[in-house]
């Protein structure tokens, strides 16, 4: 089954301001299984490691300070066309461009704190979803 599973972060802000819920709400409404998920702190080394393909741009040093400011929320999801999916939920990178009723719109504060992440590719799914959790750890077991 190609495209099944897509990683998302629930970032910093939204943690902070107690958006779990709606979020994690909003994503099973839209047919999302979660298959793991577990809170935690990134330390910035962390955070430069998940972004990697981002160093060297201009927003790279506040995106690692933003993203190991706080507790995240990450999970693993599951659905057929999961990344394609589950972009088009949380809408475009900038919450002013993002459209109505996506996850981006209703919870982002700004291009840069922008609540929530989801995997760009089937490839970086995979390597998303190894950097956050083990096999042991899922909920179900993918094909
Ligand atoms: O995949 P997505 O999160 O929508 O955007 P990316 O281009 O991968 O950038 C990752 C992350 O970096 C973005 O969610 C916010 C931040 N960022 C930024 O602060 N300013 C930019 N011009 C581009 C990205
Ligand atoms: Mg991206």
């Amino acid at each position: 089954m190609e495209g099944y599973k897509t990683l998302t972060m629930i970032k910093p802000g939204a943690v902070k301001n107690r958006h779990i819920g709606a979020i994690l709400n909003m994503i099973e409404e839209a047919g999302f299984r979660i298959s793991a998920i577990k809170s935690l702190k990134l330390s910035k080394e962390d955070a430069e490691t998940f972004y990697e393909e981002h160093k060297g741009r201009p927003f790279f040093p506040d995106l690692v300070d933003f993203m190991s400011s706080g507790p995240i929320v990450a999970a693993i999801l599951i659905k057929e066309n999961a990344v394609a999916d589950f972009r088009k939920l949380i809408g475009s990178t900038d919450p002013a461009e993002a459209e109505e009723g996506t996850i981006r719109k209703l919870f982002a504060a700004s291009k840069a704190h922008n609540a929530i992440h989801g995997s760009d590719s089937n490839e970086s799914a995979d390597r998303e979803s190894h950097f956050f959790f083990s096999d042991k750890e899922l909920l179900e077991k993918h094909p």
